[in-house]
């Protein structure tokens, strides 16, 4: 499968990994927007949050617990951050692998 994210996962592109278990990997952006933006997102190929499964639903909670893990190894637990995940083409979503933005290590706006 051609997708930039599954390369990074098995290897074929690096990535600064922050951190990465048997089922999700984290990685630094290529392009941060902020001090701390990091990507965390399954192993497992899924377009989007349109495409999780029921059967994805044990995957779908430990990746939000790996979020807590990649917020305090990055330093942000206690200062807060924002996690997003863009889906389609209002949502702006570029790279077509569920991934979710942890991003922090300043103050953010809130804005559309
Ligand atoms: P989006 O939510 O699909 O718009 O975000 C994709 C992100 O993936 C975006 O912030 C890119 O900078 C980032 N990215 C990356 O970190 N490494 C890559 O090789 C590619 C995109 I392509």
């Amino acid at each position: 499968m051609d997708c930039i994210f599954c390369k990074i996962i098995n290897g074929e592109i690096p990535a600064k990994k922050v951190y990465e278990d048997e089922h999700v990997v984290a990685f630094h952006d290529i392009n941060p927007i902020a001090p701390v933006h990091v990507l965390t997102i399954p192993k497992k190929h899924i377009t989007s949050v349109l495409d999780i499964q029921e059967e994805d639903k044990e995957l779908i909670g430990h990746l939000h617990l790996a979020l807590q893990k990649v917020a305090k190894e990055m330093g942000v637990d206690e200062s807060g951050f924002r996690v997003i995940t863009n889906i389609g083409q209002h949502g702006q979503q570029t790279v077509f692998h569920l991934h979710y933005h942890l991003i922090g290590g300043r103050q953010l706006e809130w804005k559309a």
